[in-house]
């Protein structure tokens, strides 16, 4: 069994090439949950409803999030009223807030509810949330402190990032199976999401890092900054203002305390910083990254699950088989 650890549209891109990859059923999603929040007293979670839409098959290929061939009738209901629509949700879209509003009031989890709407959508990979408990990134701007989607949607990632903060990360607890799935798995994979925003809030549950740390499994990330560029969203602009390089070997050096991470996936263009980053104690495999279709989703989920396997197998002085790897 695979782990995948995932945030928005570039995370859902890998697990979906992870699920189109390995048998039914073999693969274990973790997403982010802190750029959750409430709107028209309805609960929204994009990161794990964009890895819902991909696996399923709906997400709208041009943006990566929403249904494709989403209406906008209801949104234009709503703005008759007043309300100004900073924040795109379809008519399809709708419904999926809307039962999963009900269903967290009935008291059902929020892991039963994705549960619940994955096997409606057909979807076989297990999606789990991060925590099933009201964690909400806030990020720090000379304007001051900010809720993520007043950033990332109202305010389109104009400001400056100083600082993150994921509030009730501390008492927030995993959900069951997510810890006892690191435990078993094969291989954990890091998907290309924005290490800081995405990928940070799901370390930040208590007992996440400890499960990677323990886990026997290697730990592999693709790195979402491609040529010192993110390939979506404020990433690249997020690791200069908060002091990090803007490469994949700032990515590195964010995942190689503690040797959290074993491999590291950087693009062809990346090439020349392969021996800088092994020199952190990680190996690298070098390949295009940049992923479009499903064939490329696919063509990635593979060569990073070969390169993880010769982590696992691998003595270090030997060469490794696994596409192109080190400088
Ligand atoms: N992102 C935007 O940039 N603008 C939107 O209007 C927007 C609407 C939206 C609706 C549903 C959904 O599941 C995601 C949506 N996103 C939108 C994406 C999302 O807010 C961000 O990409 C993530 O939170 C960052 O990973």
């Amino acid at each position: 069994m695979i782990v995948a650890l995932a945030g928005g549209v570039g995370g859902a891109k890998l697990a979906q090439g992870l699920a189109l990859a390995l048998p039914a059923g073999d693969l274990t999603v973790v997403a982010n949950t802190a750029d959750d929040f409430d709107l028209y007293g309805l609960r929204i979670c994009p990161d794990l409803d964009t890895v819902l839409y991909t696996l399923a098959g709906l997400a709208d290929p041009v943006q990566g999030w929403g249904i494709a061939d989403d209406t906008f009738h209801t949104l234009g209901a709503i703005a008759r009223y007043g309300r100004e629509p900073w924040f795109r949700l379809g008519d399809q879209d709708f419904a999926t807030h809307v039962l999963r509003t009900e269903r967290l009031r009935q008291g059902a989890t929020l892991t039963q509810v994705i549960a619940e709407f994955a096997a409606a959508l057909g979807v076989q990979t297990r999606l789990l949330p991060m925590t099933d408990d009201p964690v909400a990134t806030f990020v720090d701007t000379p304007e001051g402190r900010l809720g993520f989607q007043d950033y990332f949607v109202a305010r389109r990632q104009a400001d400056d990032v100083l600082g993150v903060v994921f509030a009730g990360a501390d008492a927030a607890r995993l959900p069951i199976g997510v810890a006892a799935a690191m435990a078993e798995a094969e291989l954990i994979v890091i998907c290309p999401s924005n290490p800081i925003v995405s990928i940070g809030p799901i370390l930040a549950v208590p007992g996440l890092r400890q499960a990677l740390l323990a886990a026997r499994a290697p730990v592999v990330a693709v790195s979402p900054i491609v040529g010192g560029k993110a390939l979506k969203g404020p990433a690249d602009r997020m690791l200069a203002t908060l002091g990090h390089e803007v490469s994949a070997a700032g990515v590195a050096s964010l995942y190689a305390p503690d040797g959290l991470v074993d491999g590291l996936v950087i693009d062809v263009q990346d090439r020349a910083l392969a021996t800088r980053i092994e020199s952190l104690g990680m190996r690298v495999l070098v390949t295009p990254t940049i992923m479009g279709g499903a064939e490329d989703r696919r063509r990635l989920a593979e060569e990073t699950l070969g390169f993880g396997r010769t982590l696992a197998t691998e003595n270090p002085s030997a060469p490794l088989a696994a596409g192109e790897v080190g400088a």
